[in-house]
């Protein structure tokens, strides 16, 4: 059919039309939807850094590195400095928080391969089937280390079952295992992403595979050099942990994770506005390699390892202002924390020593990531919930391994049977309407040796593990002999008073021992 109205002017007068539609639509239907919005439960975004230190953000005190994102999230929020992380390293961490189970009752929950199978039963109640049976939608984006597939070779060809899909997300887009280990892609909802069926993937952790360049026998070929490890396949001239070949159309570029996940975190977001929603993301930073975008290298004049503190504290402002544009902000809880605490060098020549230049990732706390000292597990960590908290600076002991039960409680869904065994609720801790906090909290380092704090005293149980982690130089809080911290006086654990207070020493050991035999 012929019009006879000019096409531009018909293109122009329909567009006309159509946003003067559109703004009354949206004008009654964003009234409604603000209104649907504060009778529907809360929605929760938690958001797991890596490896990011307590002394890492200007809202803990750091001055060398500004994270204006991170600060206003923390001004309008709970700000905690006594919680903690179950774990100082990331695998038992991401366990603990999403089953409610000390990592330790478990076998398999030491730092996991990129080719481990998934390593939370598939009958396990996690947090995200919690949030399921309260009629949440639930995703997962980032990254996620606690393995894919069945118990044997995960074959990334197939569709990878089980997956993030079988224990409670209805989306997954995932960093396998770190972006330090194979393989280099993204899955997602099961799937390697943008993989040729004609160029299949094959990893190992106990050969090399194919015929790709290794840091070991190509050393001239990689851009940032291993200082410890790091030597098999080299992926975007960074040498890598574990073998790969094959998948090249699949393989990430490292300097764009931040935006891809931060991208596919907002989409979920806002594909789901109109439901209650469950967002947990893992970002990559500030985990090594770091490698970050050119927007961001050279900014924070500290070297890699601040530049991609100023990418990570970039991504948290991108999903707080995703909230904020969608007016999803005040029924919106978000928890932004880290899985372990900081470690400066990690395995490659990024000059993060030399480059410090005064700033202190741990702060004050002795050890770092893999320690039972306190930098190893004292974390970050901020809730912010317009609706239902007001800001504050809280020092009630909490750990991460309530936050299942406490979520529960938040939107009134009862656990079901045998779920989150160790998880308890303070969900009044969590918003910062109760000053007491938890008991006692438990600390596990990279050898399993676990450490309990209750009031101002630190208990670390005797280990025969090494005292320094062997790569990194770390104190890992291993001593034959039982330690005993006064906290109150020496947050820096400098004096083991054990000797001196035989009946505290005793009575957190048996308290240790009862909580190990429970369950
Ligand atoms: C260590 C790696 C380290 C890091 C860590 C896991 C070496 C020398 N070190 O074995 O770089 O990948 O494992 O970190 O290979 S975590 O934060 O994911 O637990
Ligand atoms: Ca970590």
């Amino acid at each position: 059919m012929k019009s006879s109205i000019p096409i531009q002017s018909m293109f122009s007068n329909m567009a006309l039309l159509s946003s003067i539609a559109l703004v009354s639509a949206c004008g009654s239907s964003s009234q409604k939807a603000d209104k649907d919005q504060q009778a529907r439960k809360p929605n929760v975004i938690y958001i797991f850094s890596d490896d990011l230190g307590i002394g890492d953000l200007s809202c803990y005190g750091a001055t060398k590195v500004r994270t204006p994102h991170i600060d206003r999230l923390a001004g309008q929020g709970v700000q905690f400095t006594n919680a903690y992380a179950t774990s100082a390293t990331s695998t038992p961490s991401r366990f603990g928080l999403l089953t409610g189970m000390y990592p330790w009752r478990q076998q398999n929950t030491g730092i996991a391969p990129g080719n481990s199978e998934l390593i939370i039963d598939t009958t396990c109640v996690t947090l995200a089937d919690m949030f399921k049976d309260a009629g949440y939608a639930t995703g997962v984006v980032g990254k996620w280390h606690l393995g894919l597939g069945p118990r044997g070779e995960t074959d990334f060809n197939q569709r990878i079952t089980p997956n993030a899909q079988s224990i409670g997300f209805d989306y997954e887009f995932i960093i396998p295992a770190t972006v330090d280990r194979v393989p280099c892609v993204y899955v997602e909802n099961g799937r390697v992403v943008n993989l040729d069926p004609n160029d299949p993937i094959t990893v190992s952790y106990e050969q090399k595979v194919g015929d790709w360049p290794t840091g070991e026998e190509n050393p001239e070929l990689v851009t940032l050099k291993p200082s410890q490890g790091h030597n098999n396949t080299i992926i975007n001239g960074i040498p890598r942990i574990g073998w790969m070949t094959g998948g090249r159309s699949a393989l990430w570029k490292d300097e764009d994770i931040a935006d891809v996940i931060t991208e596919k975190a907002k989409k979920f977001i806002t594909l789901h506005k109109n439901e209650s929603f469950f967002l947990y993301m893992g970002t990559q930073d500030i985990h090594v390699p770091r490698v970050p975008h050119p927007r961001f290298a050279g900014k924070s004049g500290l070297g890699t390892r601040g530049d991609v503190i100023l990418q990570l504290d970039w991504t948290i402002g991108e999903i707080m202002n995703t909230l904020d544009s969608l007016k999803l902000t005040d029924n919106t809880l978000l928890i932004f924390t880290s899985d372990n605490g900081p470690v400066i060098d990690d395995g490659y020549q990024d000059e993060a020593f030399e480059r410090l230049n005064g700033h202190t990732p741990m702060g004050i706390y002795r050890g770092g990531k893999y320690s039972a000292y306190e930098a190893g597990t004292r974390i970050p960590f901020i809730a912010r919930w317009p609706a239902g908290i007001k800001p504050s600076k809280q020092q009630s002991l909490f750990s991460q391994i309530d936050v299942y039960a406490s979520l529960a409680k938040l939107i009134n869904q009862p656990l079901r049977p045998g779920a989150a065994p160790d998880s308890q609720e303070h969900l009044n801790t969590l918003l910062g309407k109760d000053e007491r906090g938890r008991e006692y909290v438990i600390q596990q380092n990279l050898n399993n040796t676990l450490a309990l704090i209750r009031g101002n005293w630190k208990y670390i149980e005797p280990s025969n593990s090494p005292r320094i982690e062997y790569w990194t130089k770390m104190e890992l809080g291993n001593e034959p002999e039982a330690q005993l911290y006064d906290l109150s006086t020496d947050p820096s654990e400098t004096t083991n008073v054990a000797r001196q207070n035989p009946g505290i020493t005793a009575e957190l050991s048996t308290l240790l021992q009862k909580v190990k035999r429970e369950k």
